[in-house]
């Protein structure tokens, strides 16, 4: 009876473990070397599950030389007893019965990601061979199953241990026949594994690498702040807008939440939610709880402290995320995924305990931090003001259309309307402007002077420029609209030309388009649209030869090619700077497309200037002089 019972059981486990082996895509999504890479957390999954259990502090993930993976941990060990259903030890039972996870623990639940405990039984289908070592009762068991899942010989005893050692190490092979690739990526590895520990406070994971070096240690993430250091690793680099990171958590009913926050001068929301280790990509409740708390909180008190007096409109959700950092975390024991990639948390009652868990903590931290307080609602408000003047020159440009008087007095526009072909220069200062006019081909290219003094960037902030006309004037000739309504398909030019001196207005005008083009424009810029014309620094003169050069490197390997005699008699003028070319200067240097040289301008370049925007813009005069000392040579080489 009982040996009729193994039996059939015996052969329903093979026939499940076969049809993993039939549709893997079914249950590891796929077996590209992302699916390769899944198995690894399917298995470290049971480990992280034993940690949040409380019963492991310590995981090891080793990639062997023969790119099989080892995982370990310091856990109660996977139950080796006989389990009452299947007749075979719980070990057997968990590696070989499809979701056998969560129904044989008894007690406790499972609230870490994966496939919610069939995980293990999945890999060990997918492998070619699979090994189980448990440390218990002062023994070592082992089991070795291959091809698919085959058990060798049933569990056994091979040795014994410390009385007080406990836990579980599995290494498997992944089975060539089912993935495409057999090789692992330590960095795919490694990068998972730190966001793991970031996640799980205080529990240590180790990584190594045995394929080069057999004596490696490998890396080890252990962090016992959790996410507050998760969102400390995310900002930096970054400039924080107060120093304390604002760790918040509750739990209810068994669902246990966290958040940490901070934010930094930058302008990206780095906003990101898991729910039982599991980023949820599309947000959900836990998410939403936090950001409608967060919008809430600061109107609140930013009404309370008169900063929003009463007849002006809210902060809205854009204005505080701008340059916020933050993590949300979730382990949930019943987590329903919503939406075609699951990658949303649907269950509503997180929503109000986010809500109420960040609500109060962060109240409570904006009362007992009020310096803290001041920086984050200036930095909201700053946000805020930079919206409405992108909307308010949104609004103009719209209405501003190429025939308005005003318009016209200051672009001089290509005759082509091909944007393939046509290319404006911004040009500073009037008389630079009217030599580029002269000397321009007035078929592709077109005109916009500007004034250098209206743009004095070291006081204008971002907003206020948005309400210069030039800079409205370049937003319109663009064509393409700003925000919400950009359309790159509508640049009305090829290539944007920055033509300013090298001196330290030049720069700061430079500044302030980079900025702009970044913040407003950065599709125009990714695609390569955007260049700074290189003026000459040097003209050298001799008999009828006239020789324009960038620079002194080029000047001097310019005058080794020239004879004794004629090097002795050149004239070396160092040219000003735009205004004092002219119109047949400035084409022949600058401007004539078969002689020019233009430099393209890249998102890092614009990143740069952003944050030298950003320093130049600060409220304090000191540090800003300062910075400007020291920082006006790379302005100036800012490499455009
Ligand atoms: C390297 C992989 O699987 N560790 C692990 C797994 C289990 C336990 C401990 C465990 C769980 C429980 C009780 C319980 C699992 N046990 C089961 C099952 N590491 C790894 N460490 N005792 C030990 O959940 O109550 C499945 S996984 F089902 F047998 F209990």
């Amino acid at each position: 009876m009982q040996n009729d019972n193994y039996d059939s059981s015996s052969i329903q486990v093979l026939e499940g473990l076969e049809a993993v082996r039939k549709r893997p895509g079914m249950y590891i999504g796929t077996t590209d070397v992302k699916g390769l890479h899944h198995l690894v957390w399917e298995i470290v999954d049971n480990s992280i599950d034993e940690a949040l259990a409380g019963y492991c502090n310590h995981i090891e993930v080793v990639i062997n030389k023969d790119n099989s993976i080892t995982v370990k941990d310091n856990g109660r060990g996977i139950p080796v007893d006989i389990h009452p259903k299947t007749g075979k030890s719980t070990v057997e039972t968990v590696y070989t019965v499809l979701h056998a996870g969560g129904k044989f623990g008894g007690g406790g639940y499972k609230v870490s990601g994966g496939l919610h405990g069939v995980g293990a039984s999945v890999v060990n289908a997918l492998s070619k061979w699979l090994e189980v070592k448990v440390y218990k009762n002062g023994k070592v068991y082992f089991m070795r199953f291959e091809n698919g899942g085959h058990p060798v010989e049933p569990l056994k005893e091979i040795g014994e241990c410390e009385e007080n050692r406990t836990g579980t190490t599995v290494t498997f092979k992944p089975d060539p026949d089912i993935f495409d690739s057999d090789i692992y990526d330590y960095e795919t590895l490694m990068i998972r594994i730190r966001e793991l520990a970031f996640l799980n406070r205080g529990l240590s994971i180790n990584i190594r690498d045995d394929r080069d070096d057999e004596d490696t240690t490998g890396e080890t993430f252990k962090y016992d702040g959790g996410i507050s250091e998760y969102v400390r690793f995310i900002n930096t680099g970054k400039t924080p807008v107060h120093e304390d990171i604002i760790h918040l958590e509750g739990e209810e009913d068994g669902v246990f939440f966290e958040v940490a926050m901070q934010y930094n001068t930058g302008y990206n929301e780095n906003i990101y939610s898991f729910v039982n280790n599991i980023n949820t990509h599309d947000g959900g409740t836990h998410e939403e709880g936090v950001r409608r708390a967060l919008v809430r909180v600061i109107n609140a008190y930013a009404r309370k402290n008169n900063i929003l007096k009463e007849k002006d409109e809210s902060f809205t959700g854009d204005d505080v995320k701008e340059g916020l950092t933050m993590i949300v975390s979730c382990k949930h024991p019943n987590p329903q995924f919503e939406g075609q990639t699951k990658g949303r948390l649907g269950n509503s009652e997180v929503r109000k305990l986010a809500d109420n868990v960040f609500s109060e903590g962060f109240e409570r931290f904006l009362l007992e931090n009020p310096n803290d307080a001041r920086e984050i609602i200036n930095k909201v408000l700053l946000a805020c003001r930079a919206r409405n003047a992108a909307r308010k020159a949104r609004e103009i440009t719209r209405k501003g259309d190429l025939n308005t008087t005003s318009f016209f007095g200051k672009l001089s526009d290509c005759k082509s309307k091909d944007p393939k072909e046509s290319e404006i220069f911004i040009v500073e200062g009037d008389s630079a402007g009217g030599s580029a006019k002269k000397g321009r081909d007035s078929m592709t290219q077109a005109i916009l002077p500007l004034r250098g003094k209206i743009l004095n960037v070291e006081k204008a902030r971002l907003d206020r420029a948005l309400s210069n006309e030039e800079i409205r004037t370049i937003i319109t000739a663009f064509g393409t609209g700003i925000g919400e309504e950009f359309d790159l398909n509508k640049l009305r030019y090829d290539k944007i030309i920055i033509m300013t001196d090298a001196d330290v207005d030049g720069s700061h005008i430079r500044v302030l388009l980079l900025t702009l083009f970044y913040r407003f424009f950065r599709p125009i810029v990714e695609a390569g649209h955007v260049y700074a014309a290189q003026p000459p620094l040097f003209r050298i003169m001799h008999g009828k030869t006239r020789k324009y050069v960038l620079n002194e490197e080029e000047l001097e390997n310019y005058l080794k090619t020239l004879p004794d005699n004629v090097r002795n008699r050149a004239e070396i003028a160092r040219m000003k700077g735009l205004g004092e070319m002219d119109a047949e200067e400035l084409n022949e240097t600058t401007m004539d497309i078969e002689k020019r040289v233009l430099r393209k301008i890249t998102v890092n370049d614009c990143v740069a200037a952003d944050a030298i925007f950003e320093k130049l813009m600060g409220d304090e005069v000191d540090p800003r002089r300062a910075f400007i000392e020291e920082n006006a040579g790379y302005v100036q080489n800012l490499d455009i």
